[in-house]
């Protein structure tokens, strides 16, 4: 017998929360009201974003030193879903789950598509993994996968990204994600010109093997595990990689895979401005890639992000359809209290970008009132949006109180009996 949450016990934990909310939510709107701004169309664009979770991101994640389980943590893709599914019935903003090969490679492609199905589930985006050897592999990626010196480690990497497309296809994924390690610890090692050369030939054969109706998402990353040149290292070369291969291809954003003071929702309007932005990989950091819960270490720079999202859609950009995807590491917390919370907090920033009166901040910037233009961001960020989005779950049939509901269900104790620890696949930092 599985436990799952009750829709009922749900139901209930919101009865208790239902009139302290009704007190809130009236507040906030006639504070809002007073502003110009409108509440139904706010709730309706919240009503409508949605978050894929990795399924990575449900397991306990690790560092390079070491990695601490906790007991119940899932075992295999279908338990891996199940959490999935619970973070979803709590927050209903997340119902597209993103999948890593080979970690989540089953034999009956059917059977795992039904079984999400029945969990009101789908996938996103499915993600290929060269930066790792598996076991019985013919070919070792020690050296680099797409851009590996030698053509036979190329071809092996290149089959297994056509394989992550058919793969992805037989469970209605739409696009697949590539990120590689490649790239020097030394001066020298490589070249630094033919290594870029051979990944666009690599990625050139994977991009025909693209169906009519997909995408492939470039991956760039600043460094690790390559610490002297990674291949594909910042938005810069991801975009003439994305440009030469065609419109299929296109840029993701992983928030923690730059330097730490570069401008990323600059990089954002950029590649909108390019018609190249894929979507986001969301995770927050303080010195490099650290993958930490979204939200928890710079708010502001996320609103930021959003900011330039919302100023997207506003100004109708076009081919302009970001794919938005958590991407995290949880090491000292429960995955699963990590992935409501920074659900919650990717929402409240775009809930905080959707309030900017952008008829003021034009008009400001036109008159170059520094102070005045920046005033009018701050005046949406500095709104407490947390009785909007607790008003969109609710009338999604998701939990006001998301943490406070998963902690009263027990959930992770009748999962700690349930799953009696097994040997759980890697742990994914990507
Ligand atoms: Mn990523």
């Amino acid at each position: 017998m599985t436990f799952r949450i009750d829709q009922a016990f749900i139901e209930q934990a919101n009865g208790a929360e239902a009139s302290a909310l009704e007190e809130d939510l009236e507040a906030l709107t006639r504070n809002l009201r007073r502003r110009g701004i409108a509440l139904a169309p706010v709730l309706a664009a919240l009503k409508q974003f949605q978050v894929a979770l990795p399924s990575w991101g449900v397991g306990t994640g690790g560092t390079r030193f070491a990695r601490f389980p906790m007991a119940g943590e899932p075992r295999g893709i279908y338990e891996k879903l199940d959490d999935c599914a619970t973070v979803q019935q709590l927050v209903r903003a997340t119902p597209n789950i993103s999948l890593h090969f080979p970690w989540d490679k089953v034999d009956d492609s059917a059977a795992l598509k039904t079984y999400a199905q029945a969990l009101g589930l789908g996938f996103d985006a499915v993600n290929s993994n060269t930066f790792q050897d598996q076991a019985g592999a013919t070919q070792s990626y020690r050296f680099g996968s797409l851009t590996h010196t030698d053509a036979a480690v190329r071809d092996h990497a290149i089959a297994h990204n056509i394989e992550c497309i058919k793969r992805g296809a037989a469970l209605g994924s739409k696009a697949l994600t590539v990120w590689i390690g490649d790239g020097s610890n030394f001066a020298g090692q490589s070249n630094l010109t033919t290594s870029f050369e051979r990944y666009l030939e690599s990625m050139t054969a994977i991009y025909a093997a693209l169906p009519a109706d997909w995408q492939i998402f470039i991956e760039h990353k600043l460094y690790e595990p390559a610490f002297y040149a990674t291949v594909i290292a910042d938005w810069g070369t991801s975009y003439a990689a994305a440009a030469a291969l065609g419109p299929k291809a296109k840029c993701l954003v992983d928030l923690g895979h730059h330097a730490p003071t570069v401008n990323i929702e600059q990089i954002v309007a950029r590649l909108v401005h390019l018609r190249k932005l894929a979507g986001f990989h969301f995770n927050d950091s303080r010195y490099g890639d650290d993958d930490l819960d979204s939200g928890s270490v710079d708010p502001f720079r996320l609103f930021l992000v959003f900011n330039e999202l919302v100023d997207a859609t506003a100004r109708g950009a076009a081919e302009f359809a970001p794919a938005y995807m958590i991407d995290q590491s949880h090491n000292v917390t429960d995955p699963i209290e990590s992935l409501l919370s920074s659900a919650v907090s990717i929402q409240r920033a775009y809930a905080q970008a959707l309030l900017v009166d952008r008829a003021a901040l034009a008009e400001a910037q036109a008159r170059n009132d520094a102070l005045g233009a920046h005033n009018i961001l701050k005046a949406a960020f500095n709104t407490d949006v947390s009785p909007l989005l607790a008003e969109v779950r609710r009338l999604s049939g998701g939990a006001i109180a998301p943490l406070k509901t998963y902690r009263a269900s027990q959930y992770r104790h009748y999962k700690a009996s349930e799953r009696p620890a097994a040997a759980v696949a890697a742990a994914g930092i990507v």
